[in-house]
């Protein structure tokens, strides 16, 4: 190993649905955070790391920040975005290009006191504007509210500017040994990921309100020789949900678990047998100790 290695901690924020969890993954290609249309999809901050020759990078995925929120599941994901800050080496602070609103303004205010070296901005969804000359007076717009040491557009689902995104995050970041093995590519166990990839066939295959009472625990993860057998309890809030996850004659948590299967069978790479339970507790993202029983603190 060269004697120049360079390691570091690299924290991605943003407000929901600028494309976050899709630049993790493009990052250290292979799906680890699940990514839709909706906002409010990542509830968990989570490590991608990314070994190279030269580096090793430790991306952190984490919640869109809110706004005031609400529910104590809100108020928990605001402090995951809080504390991917410490100890941090780089943030970048995810934008859409030519899109900004009050929530990215307050994600400046989280900022604010950050050292310029530090920060880097992404403006991402270029792919989406037709005009590109726009984008220098958005630029400057945004440079008015606070300095970065780079500032990179690029779109994280075609993995424009990615290429030079790392080359820059290496360029700065510290001269170090690399922190993890080289072939561990997260900080979660697999349990994690059968939860997260089970929900996001909820997000992705129900109406708009469900996801957002929806969480996962797995309650049994047994892995043999050729296949994985999974017990999963999705829980929501009211009978009502819970019909509607179930579906007429069980069709939609039928659906849910085949694709969720198929899913972990690729990130696996071994069979899957998925049986999942709907369950009810009622108010579960307005309690605390629900949260804690549901496997929000670690
Ligand atoms: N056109 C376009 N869409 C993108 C790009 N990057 C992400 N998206 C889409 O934007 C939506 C949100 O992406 P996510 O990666 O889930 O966004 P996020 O910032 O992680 O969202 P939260 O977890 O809710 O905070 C998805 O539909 C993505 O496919 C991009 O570069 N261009
Ligand atoms: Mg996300």
């Amino acid at each position: 190993m060269k004697n120049k290695f360079k390691t570091g901690y690299v924290s991605i924020i943003g407000r929901p649905n600028v494309g976050k969890s899709t630049l993790l993954n493009y990052m250290i290609n292979q799906k680890l955070s699940i990514v839709s249309r909706k906002p409010q999809t990542t509830r968990w901050n989570l490590y991608g790391i990314k070994t190279g020759n030269d580096a090793q990078i430790i991306f952190i995925d984490t919640p869109g920040l809110q706004k005031q929120p609400k529910s104590a599941l809100n108020r928990h994901m605001n402090r995951g975005v809080t504390h991917s800050l410490d100890h941090i080496d780089i943030i970048l602070f995810v934008i859409e290009a030519l899109k900004w609103n009050e929530l990215d303004q307050n994600v400046v205010e989280l900022l604010k006191g950050t050292q310029r070296n530090k920060l880097f901005l992404i403006i991402n969804k270029v792919d989406k504007i037709n005009d590109k000359s726009q984008l220098l007076s958005f630029i400057d717009m945004v440079s008015g509210y606070i300095e970065f040491k780079e500032i990179i557009p690029m779109s994280a689902i075609k993995g424009i500017g990615l290429a030079n995104l790392e080359l820059l995050l290496i360029k700065n970041l510290p001269i170090a040994p690399p922190l993890y093995p080289e072939d561990q590519v997260t900080d979660k166990n697999e349990r994690f990921f059968a939860a997260e990839f089970i929900r996001e066939q909820l997000i992705l295959r129900l109406s708009d309100e469900l996801p957002y009472v929806s969480t996962i625990t797995i309650d049994e993860f047994k892995d043999e020789d050729h296949i994985i057998h999974i017990h999963a309890s999705i829980w929501v809030e009211t009978r009502g949900q819970k019909s509607i996850i179930i579906g007429k004659n069980g069709n939609v948590l039928k659906v849910v678990g085949r694709a969720a299967r198929l899913q972990l069978e690729k990130l696996f790479d071994k069979k899957v047998n998925l049986k999942s339970w709907v369950k009810i507790k009622s108010n579960w993202a307005n309690s605390e100790q629900a949260l804690k029983q549901l496997g929000y603190y670690e």
